[in-house]
């Protein structure tokens, strides 16, 4: 049925890299859907070496979007993680790297007008219902890449996409915190159930024995530090209305330690099998919400900044978010500055005989 392959933009967003697609162009059915996307990325297969997947959860990533079903929105947009090494699709989560994507993708196949040099793009994100503005810039009525914004993790520079985001708190578990605490205890380690965008589990790294300067490939090779945990992953998950999470890609567990190049707070992010190699966006809002929760092992460790720009160390440098606050000190918005670049558009094929 897709002898012909499938209309794809592949595009790097943020610190990911994904697959695009207009929902018309996949299957309504998710099941259909969700074998479909395995086989064009290749999965399951660690190398994926016959789809276009790039053997890593962050450039193994998929995008859907149609017009909004929203009268307050331009476009909805479905994100779902496609895992390398298992046969599995999660919608359980967002990405705000591949967000970056989205108001270039949907200017680019017609699903929103530019308006003007610089085209706010509001994005309905279906998987936890909450809205996201992009501003892209579109001089002479086309998406424009190029330009000076630099992020950790990518290099070169291009055009910024600010990001703008409210009412994030809950947005997978239904309240910032599922539990109601501050802190919890877990396998004997005291964790901020947290989820302000992204579903997360926050703890220090000096309770594991580490710095939180380990890099990427030091801890993925730490089995004993990965089985202890995942067990606290599959215990957090039910605690954070989650359900059961094993075959899901959230909550981000993660690690947190005092800053050690001027920024706001260090992170290692497991995400959960892999390390990321710099730190999710949503995650980051959420990282940096934590810090202000007294009670959290991120709040004693973290430097808090006084202009509400939160610096969160990772594994290749930071990530700059924004936190707006409340006159009770409460979130209201978040906002951060990525960029994204198209790759490639065409139509990919897949080998379904493989699924
Ligand atoms: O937290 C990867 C990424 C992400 C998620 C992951 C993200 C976010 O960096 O908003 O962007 O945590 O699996 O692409």
């Amino acid at each position: 049925m897709y002898e012909d392959g499938i209309a794809c933009l592949w595009m790097r967003g943020g610190t990911s890299k994904g697959a695009y697609f207009l929902a018309e162009d996949l299957p309504r059915e998710p099941r259909e859907r969700d074998a479909l996307l395995l086989a064009i990325m290749g999965s399951p297969d660690p190398r994926q070496i016959d789809g276009i997947g790039c053997a890593d959860p962050l450039t193994s990533k998929v995008a859907v979007l149609s017009a909004s079903s929203r009268e307050d929105t331009d476009v909805d947009y479905l994100f779902l993680q496609v895992f390398v090494d298992q046969a599995l699709v999660s919608d359980a989560q967002g990405c705000g790297n591949i967000l970056a994507g989205v108001g270039p993708a949907a200017i680019e196949r017609g699903l929103v007008k530019v308006s003007g040099e610089v085209t706010s793009v509001r994005i309905h994100m279906v998987n936890s219902g909450e809205v996201a503005v992009a501003r892209v810039e579109t001089p002479n009525g086309r998406v424009n890449y190029q330009g000076k914004a630099e992020i950790a993790g990518v290099p070169g520079s291009h055009a910024a996409i600010p990001l703008l985001f409210v009412n994030t708190a809950g947005s997978m578990c239904g309240a910032l915190l599922p539990t109601g605490n501050e802190v919890d205890v877990i396998d004997g380690v005291e964790a901020t159930l947290i989820d302000n965008g992204m579903p997360c589990v926050i703890m220090r790294a000096a309770d594991f024995g580490l710095s939180g300067s380990e890099t990427r490939e030091a801890l993925e090779a730490d089995e004993s530090l990965k089985a202890r945990i995942e067990a606290i992953r599959l215990k957090a998950g039910p605690m954070m209305n989650l359900g059961d999470v094993v075959a899901a890609s959230v909550p981000k567990m993660t690690l947190v330690s005092e800053p050690r190049a001027g920024g706001s707070i260090g992170t290692r992010s497991f995400i959960p099998y892999r390390v990321h190699a710099s730190v999710g966006v949503l995650a980051a809002v959420t990282v940096a919400t934590a810090t202000r929760l007294g009670g959290s092992p991120a709040h004693a460790l973290a430097n808090l900044p006084v202009d509400g720009r939160y610096r969160i160390e990772h594994p290749t440098g930071e990530m700059e978010v924004f936190l707006d606050l409340a006159a009770d000190g409460s979130v209201k918005g978040a906002g951060t500055i990525r960029t994204a670049r198209k790759l490639f558009d065409g139509r990919v094929f897949a080998n379904m005989l493989a699924s």
